[in-house]
């Protein structure tokens, strides 16, 4: 059994290693008209005015292994545009056509930092996919003739053959990739090009939300965060590949939604007493995450299809979730009383290279209530 598996999980590895050309004849990729994902977002819908944050601290202690030293934040590179982290609403039916389009184009990834990325519809994450259990999901993948490489698809919320719908698309080809929403949860889907660390580390991810039989309880703010890295490369390159790949990962920035500090800069507004749910994800690629929200327990954390709920027998509750790359959860917590909840990566070098935000109750202002 073992030397009959051998051969085709060698012939995997080599391509995944060698990177895979279009599948001529692949049944799943047909042409078909295709519809806009409802709902990217673009900006942030309650910004707040705020001091511009400095960038994250250089990683310092340049070695042969992965760190580098950050040249210094270019005062002429555009302002990092917000990402709105308000989840969407779940899409509208039962059965959703979706188009993803490449675009290979210049972030701004932390103030005075830009990288030349490679993303979903020109966004890092790409759109955020909601929908529930039991759906039927055609996605469109367009890799426009500009385009410098292949790319490709993996939704893990979907069950298919590796050597099927998430074969490369060549520039100026197309492909479809469909999928059943078998199981509920947060997944992760991400470009799978050959190396798939690299387009992953260049922006290619993004997260699927399956509701569950029956959708989630209705909750005062839903929020959506997915926690990944950047090694910057240089003003304008796409990300350092050697440092990308060192078994001892040293990230210049760590981020939320795309962007080192943002919600910092513009807090996520929630209201005091009320319950806040944030779906996080993990897309990495190399570095996992424990996210903790200061001041607050999560009274129910869904990890990986495991569930703590409000209400149970023994009054449990939750002070972080850990996320390895490519897991998600949702938490959920409600702030007791008006003021700021710091969000972070507790590994807190982490935090300090810009995986850091805040959520504010009310109208930020400490009140002193819970101290009565
Ligand atoms: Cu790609």
């Amino acid at each position: 059994m073992l030397r009959r598996l051998a051969r085709p999980a060698a012939a995997m590895a080599v391509g995944l290693l060698a990177g895979a050309c279009v599948a001529a004849g692949q049944p799943v990729w047909t042409e078909a008209p295709a519809a806009a994902l409802p709902g990217p977002v673009t900006s942030a819908s309650a910004a707040l005015p705020g001091p511009v944050t400095s960038p994250p601290a250089a990683a310092t202690a340049a070695s042969a292994t992965g760190a580098a030293v950050l040249p210094t934040p270019d005062p002429n590179a555009p302002p990092y545009q917000l990402y709105d982290a308000t989840a969407p609403a779940a899409l509208p039916g039962t059965d959703h056509t979706l188009t993803l389009t490449v675009e290979e184009k210049d972030v701004t990834i932390a103030t005075g930092y830009v990288v030349h990325a490679w993303t979903f519809n020109g966004q890092v994450p790409g759109p955020v996919i909601r929908v529930h259990y039991g759906d039927t999901v055609r996605v469109h993948l367009i890799n426009p003739a500009t385009s410098t490489m292949p790319h490709s698809l993996d939704f893990h919320a979907s069950q298919v053959a590796w050597n099927g719908p998430m074969q490369s698309v060549n520039p100026g080809h197309d492909g479809w990739y469909i999928w059943h929403a078998d199981y509920a949860g947060v997944w992760m889907y991400h470009c799978g090009t050959a190396p798939a660390i690299d387009h992953i580390a260049n922006g290619m991810y993004g997260m699927v939300i399956v509701e569950p039989r029956g959708g989630l309880p209705k909750v005062d703010k839903e929020f959506t965060i997915v926690q990944s890295e950047w090694y910057f490369g240089g003003q304008g390159k796409p990300s350092d590949f050697n440092r990308v790949v060192v078994t001892n990962p040293a990230p210049d920035f760590v981020v939320f939604n795309g962007v080192a500090n943002q919600y910092k800069d513009h807090p996520l507004l929630v209201d005091t007493g009320k319950t806040v749910r944030i779906f996080v994800l993990d897309a990495g690629p190399n570095i996992g995450t424990s996210f903790h929200v200061v001041g607050t327990i999560f009274n129910t954390v869904i990890k990986e299809g495991v569930a703590l709920l409000p209400g149970n027998a023994g009054g449990w509750g939750s002070q972080s979730v850990d996320l390895a790359p490519a897991q998600g959860a949702i938490v959920q917590f409600v702030p007791a009383e008006d003021g700021q909840y710091v969000m972070v990566d507790h590994a807190f070098t982490y935090a300090t290279h810009g995986a850091l935000g805040i959520v504010q109750a009310g109208d930020g202002v400490y009140k002193g209530s819970s101290q009565k």
